[in-house]
């Protein structure tokens, strides 16, 4: 039978993490760890107004090689990013650690404040999630690291606390006001389902979703606008609809069911935002009764259409209401439908990232066309396509050593970007470059050990989100 393209990229990916920890650290790694990226169906911005989400995880994702080490300190690498972070884990407090080694940090730092004591570690990270596309990198970032250090430590925590967990790491040590939508999806998202989150009782629903079974494929266009959560507009919007519900007099934006509840505010900026929000919830909700009422295969096409006409609903009122579309996902979603799209959506928090398509199997191709050219004619960078199958959550992989590859000298060879690297023989420090090879400088007895590549293999290692 062959391997799901997802099994094996989560599969490859966590093979070069281990790799990587392999050549930077020497000796193996006590175990490999793998978090989703994400995508969402429907629902954005509705999870931190305590509404509903229907998220799904992705096939990409980010892998953890993790060792213990002696002493209270984390040290990471990755393969994305130049050179190695020391983190001090007695000493961890919001503002200390900066960068991409602020997420694992952080949530270190998060699992310490619910009472969970991770040890000191190694860690090497090796992802494909495409950073600021949108597809919530930092989440996998967190629940990789997240899972790799309860897990080693033997600590007992549930995915819902994780998710917690390395949400708090995410709004407080990294200083982003995001929802609980991501970190959940990565943790608790099960592979051929959507994920129904109810972000106020946090209660899960998983709802079953094969688009391929009614002749539809769900497709994300990177349209390569990069934008920071970090950056104001999101943490603005937040606050929009925290003041539009004070003046509503209601806890939060979840309790309104009636989009004519908020003709009450004067303001027109936070009538749009509130309506918003409230007919994004009554879309989650719609797209799940579509999908539970199993009209059966002759029927799906239909329900798929309905799901398609929700998604460009959804557009207008991100981009009309909510104010947080951006030209290049404007021009994506009209040149997918266009081209035979059943519909599409900007995807996310906003101002930069993916677009989300539901397309008939055999309109991909004509809709990767006609978004490609639409860029042309603007100027804009090619955007970016990637085929998105509802994935399995974060999960240890189980691997083994197999021994040194046949060769002729030390030699440590990597297509991604590494500062810094040690031989894996001899453990010498030495520099290498994009796309370079790299042979041990030290000459030493060891070094004549025959090797061209780590020689790790993974095979799942199952178990289901707790
Ligand atoms: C980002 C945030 F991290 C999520 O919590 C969510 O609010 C999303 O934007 C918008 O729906 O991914």
């Amino acid at each position: 039978m062959s391997e799901p393209a997802g099994e094996r990229d989560s599969r490859v990916r966590s093979e070069k993490a281990a790799e990587l920890f392999e050549a930077w650290f020497g000796g193996g790694p006590d175990g490999v760890w793998r978090a989703p990226g994400r995508a969402n169906l429907m629902g954005e911005h509705t999870d931190y107004n305590d509404g509903f989400v229907l998220p799904f995880a992705l096939g990409q994702g980010t892998a953890a090689a993790v060792g213990r080490r002696a002493g209270r300190t984390l040290t990471l690498c990755s393969a994305q990013e130049d050179g190695e972070a020391e983190i001090a884990l007695d000493d961890l407090a919001p503002g200390r650690v900066t960068g991409w080694a602020a997420y694992p940090a952080g949530v270190a730092w998060a699992l310490a404040g619910a009472g969970y004591q991770v040890p000191g570690a190694r860690i090497a990270i090796d992802s494909d999630v495409p950073v600021g596309a949108g597809l919530s990198s930092s989440a996998a970032l967190e629940c990789a690291t997240a899972l790799a250090l309860t897990e080693l430590a033997g600590l007992p925590v549930s995915h819902p606390e994780l998710a917690a967990i390395a949400r708090r790491a995410e709004n407080e040590f990294v200083g982003v006001p995001s929802g609980i939508m991501d970190q959940s999806a990565s943790l608790l998202c099960q592979a051929g389902h959507l994920l129904l989150l109810d972000c106020r009782s946090l209660e899960t629903t998983q709802v079953p979703f094969v688009p391929a079974a009614a002749g539809a494929r769900l497709l994300l266009i990177d349209t390569r606008a990069r934008h920071e959560l970090t950056d104001g507009e999101y943490g603005q919007r937040r606050a929009e609809c925290e003041q539009a519900a004070r003046l509503l007099g209601v806890p939060s934006l979840r309790s309104l069911t009636d989009p004519a509840e908020t003709d009450q505010l004067a303001d027109p900026v936070l009538r749009r935002r509130a309506r918003h929000v409230v007919t994004d919830n009554q879309r989650v909700l719609e797209v799940v009764t579509l999908l539970d009422s199993d009209p059966g295969p002759a029927g799906l096409a239909g329900t798929y259409r309905d799901i398609g006409r929700l998604l460009i609903q959804a557009h207008h009122s991100l981009r009309e209401d909510f104010e947080i579309s951006w030209p290049e996902a404007d021009a994506t979603v009209e040149a997918a439908l266009a081209a035979g799209a059943l519909g599409a959506r900007m995807m996310g928090g906003g101002f930069g990232g993916s677009v989300l398509a539901l397309v008939p199997a055999d309109g991909c191709g004509p809709v990767r066309e006609a978004v490609t050219e639409t860029f042309g004619q603007h100027g804009w960078t090619a955007p970016d396509f990637l085929d998105a199958e509802p994935s399995d959550h974060a999960r240890r992989l189980a691997l083994q050593w197999m021994g040194f590859e046949g060769g002729t000298q030390c030699r440590y060879e990597r297509k991604s970007r590494i500062s810094r690297v040690r031989s894996p023989s001899c453990g010498t420090p030495s520099t290498v470059s994009l796309r370079s090879a790299w042979t041990c400088p030290r000459r030493r007895p060891r070094c004549s050990t025959p090797w061209t590549g780590c020689r790790w293999k993974s095979a799942p290692a199952g178990g289901s989100a707790r």
